[in-house]
């Protein structure tokens, strides 16, 4: 069988080659994936008016979608290495132990019979794909349950998209992949179905009545602890605008971080965002570098010390730029430069990464219209996936 990738038609809100690098891994995310779409001109309108409005306004703040210029992008999959950095690792072991039963309860759910019908033809779709790394450990299982497999990364960067694929047909006869270059935040994408196969032999009254019961399903991967830099409104309207797109037996896996418990103190997940080497310092601060590139800012990025911090009434890490001294920094517009004067501590707001409890996600995840059938977690309760399947509505 041979693999293949295919290229998806441009959908509305595709982001050109040279927009916005790679959105996180599972991400991506967040926004990591809340990047604009359009030509460079947008993309450029879009840095400038949202950074300008977050700088100018009180407590100061910047989106997340600008951490991921290629630099950004390249700090994020090292930070995904860190030792410091529990979320990757903690979901990749998840998956690579519960692959199967996610799939399983996915085609039959709530079935515990060890002989299982054929099941039904299946896609697998990726909310912010990026590099799609953990995403191998599933297809892999999926390969084994049907052979032909489609696969769909949605994402704001084609050409992560494009190494990862390759890479993955590669390992993996039978697949193809059909990336597609959006912003899954604006719900601008596609999920095709999988073909609807009738089982091998069956006559054509058989396959009518096959195709019935064998309704082509779509698993939809929203993983990476994306969910966590968006805040709970906005993650609503997210999971709400994926629930119109699916039908009943289609499902969604969720990777979220969970709130800190006994066994996962708030102090681990403050070291996962300021971690001994630096790295996330420098991802935080590459921000202003981008400023500095892209606007032409004078930011003094060593000037502005990296913070983060548990802020524990809203269950999340917030990550700041904190000035050290009193400043002011200009960016270019027309005749008068923008002056935007920083007392020393006054701070930017960069990122909130929200940390859950499972009721909060199994309650999210009810009001969008889903039904959450299974949680895996890993012995220390830090990070959990969840499969939720399309309910009836
Ligand atoms: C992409 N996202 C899930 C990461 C997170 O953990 O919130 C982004 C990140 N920020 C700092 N470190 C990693």
């Amino acid at each position: 069988m041979k693999a293949s990738i295919s290229a998806h038609q441009s959908a509305p809100g595709v982001l050109p080659n040279g927009g916005s690098a790679g959105s996180p891994a599972g991400s991506p995310g967040a926004s990591p994936d809340g990047s604009p779409a359009g030509s460079p001109n947008i993309l450029a309108n879009a840095i400038r008016d949202e950074a300008l409005r977050g700088l100018t306004s009180q407590p100061r703040s910047l989106p997340p979608w600008l951490f991921y210029d290629q630099q950004g992008s390249d700090l994020f999959e090292q930070i995904t290495e860190l030792p410091e950095y529990y979320l990757t690792r903690t979901e990749r072991s998840l998956l690579a132990a519960h692959a199967t039963e996610i799939l399983r309860e996915f085609l039959f759910p709530g079935v515990h019979d060890a002989q299982l019908p054929p099941p039904s033809p299946f896609t697998i779709a990726e909310l912010g794909a990026g590099s799609s790394a953990k995403t191998g450990l599933l297809l892999q299982a999926a390969i084994k349950v049907q052979p032909r497999l489609l696969y769909q990364p949605i994402d704001v960067s084609p050409t992560a998209m494009a190494k990862a694929a390759e890479a993955l047909t590669a390992a993996m006869p039978g697949l193809t992949v059909l990336p597609q270059a959006a912003n899954y935040v604006s719900g601008n994408y596609d999920l095709k179905p999988a073909q609807s196969v009738a089982p091998h032999g069956s006559s054509a009254a058989q396959s009518s009545s096959f195709s019935a019961s064998l309704r082509p399903r779509r698993l939809v991967l929203w993983i990476g602890s994306s969910i966590g830099n968006f805040s709970p409104v906005e993650a609503e309207e997210i999971l709400v605008r994926l629930r119109s797109r699916l039908q009943p037996q289609d499902a969604l896996l969720l990777g979220a971080d969970l709130a800190p418990n006994h066994r996962k103190p708030v102090s681990t997940i403050l070291s996962a965002y300021d971690d001994a080497a630096g790295v996330t310092a420098a991802f935080n601060r590459n921000i202003l570098v981008r400023l500095n590139r892209e606007m032409g800012a004078n930011f003094t990025p060593s000037s502005f010390q990296h913070l983060a911090r548990w802020n524990a009434a809203e269950s999340r890490i917030e990550m700041h730029l904190q000035s050290r001294i009193r400043q002011t920094i200009e960016i270019p517009a027309g005749r008068q430069p923008h002056r935007i004067p920083f007392a020393a501590g006054e701070t930017i707001h960069t990122e909130n990464s929200y940390k859950f409890r499972s009721g909060v996600l199994d309650d999210l995840l009810i009001r969008a219209g889903f039904h959450p059938r299974r949680s895996f977690q890993d012995s220390d309760g830090a990070f959990c996936l969840i499969l939720a399947h399309a309910r009836w509505m």
